[in-house]
């Protein structure tokens, strides 16, 4: 199954007026729509989106092997099939990773990746998960779902099995992502949650349908969205700004089983260039050499000046207020004098009556 989404899609529909609306409703969702259609103008004006394929994954995943001229790596218990790579079977104390060998050097990107977890353990008894990776090192096995510790970039974590009996208030599977200069350990007895930047739970296990996981990060905007629910809606997970992550860096994937296992099969990986202008002063620096890091640790969902965010709503700003104002107004007016009419109207109706 193909499918190219435009990262506008992640907006909602706009609803259609309803011809039996009231005056003073259609003015007010009229004003909605011109605000929103400004936001909806911020993403698609020069935002095409193009696939990469240097940097996907795509069934039946030629150009996957050992060869030189292979685009892409695989290590420990990787199965590479037509239909789909299992980085771990439903074994114990597995690990794989498949990893991109050309180095990205797009600013601003978005990745699709399918997935599919799957195996014969009742809930809670199964794990551990997989992740996704931008990183500066590729194939460095290690303890992180398959990966090195103390990695240097970032990472996106579907962690399966919960091992932090005190966190209680979340549900597993949790999904999270993290930021990384190569100084910080993954806590896997807190299931990263002293290093994590944002996250979600979410049902992924053992579905039917086909499951999907979009990272996004465009002009220091990580976003990530998922769609686990067969509704073919993507829900966002993680929304933060003022995240720096170098060019040049290397994409992968790996997952673990420990006691307990899972499949942990990636179906497919695609890269979308996004087109996104810069300005010059970031286009004359050299984004090979930024460190990766994370200014803002707080979700712009409850930091609405955040002034990395160039995507998702902006914040309002005066003049805006000011033309909403004004049209509140006018509706205001315009429904008062729509009022009078009618309410005049009856009253003559009435005295004809008596
Ligand atoms: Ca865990």
């Amino acid at each position: 199954m193909t499918r190219e989404r435009s990262p506008a899609l992640w907006l909602h529909p706009q609803p259609s007026v309803s011809r039996k609306m009231p005056v003073c409703h259609k003015i007010l969702l009229l004003l909605w729509l011109l605000h929103f259609s400004s936001v909806y103008s911020d993403i698609t004006d020069g935002n095409a989106e193009h696939l990469k394929r240097e940097h996907s994954l795509i069934k039946p995943y030629q150009g996957v092997g050992s060869s030189p001229s292979s685009q892409w790596d695989f290590w420990g218990s990787t199965l590479v099939t037509s239909q789909y790579v299992r980085l771990t079977p439903d074994e114990r104390s597995k690990q794989g990773s498949i990893w991109n060998t050309v180095p990205c050097y797009l600013k601003d990107w978005e990745m699709h990746v399918q997935f599919k977890i799957h195996g014969s353990g009742k809930k809670n008894l199964h794990g551990d998960g997989f992740a996704m990776w931008y990183t500066k090192e590729r194939l460095h096995p290690g303890p992180v779902f398959g990966n090195q510790d103390h990695f240097v970039g970032l990472a996106i974590f579907v962690d399966t099995f919960r091992n932090d009996l005190q966190g209680m208030d979340r549900s597993f599977p949790y999904i999270s992502a993290m930021v990384n200069n190569g100084s910080l350990p993954y806590e896997h007895g807190k299931d990263g949650r002293s290093t994590e930047l944002g996250g979600c739970s979410v049902e992924v296990r053992n579905k039917e349908h086909d499951t999907y996981l979009a990272i996004r990060y465009s002009k220091g905007r990580l976003t990530i969205m998922v769609d686990v629910d067969d509704q073919n809606d993507w829900k966002e997970c993680v929304d933060i700004g003022g995240v720096r992550l170098p060019t040049g860096y290397y994409f992968g994937a790996s997952a673990a089983t420990g006691d307990l296992s899972d499949n942990h099969d990636i179906i497919s990986m695609k890269m979308y260039q996004l087109m996104v202008e810069h300005t010059l002063e970031e286009d004359s620096q050299d984004w090979t050499k930024i460190e990766p890091s994370v200014s803002l640790l707080k979700s712009p969902k409850d930091n609405i000046d955040d002034p990395t965010g160039n995507f998702r709503s902006s914040p309002l700003t005066g003049w805006k207020v000011f033309l909403l104002l004004l049209c509140a107004l006018l509706g205001i007016v315009v429904c008062a004098v729509v009022g009078a009419v009618v309410f005049q109207k009856r009253q003559e109706r009435n005295k004809r009556f008596y």
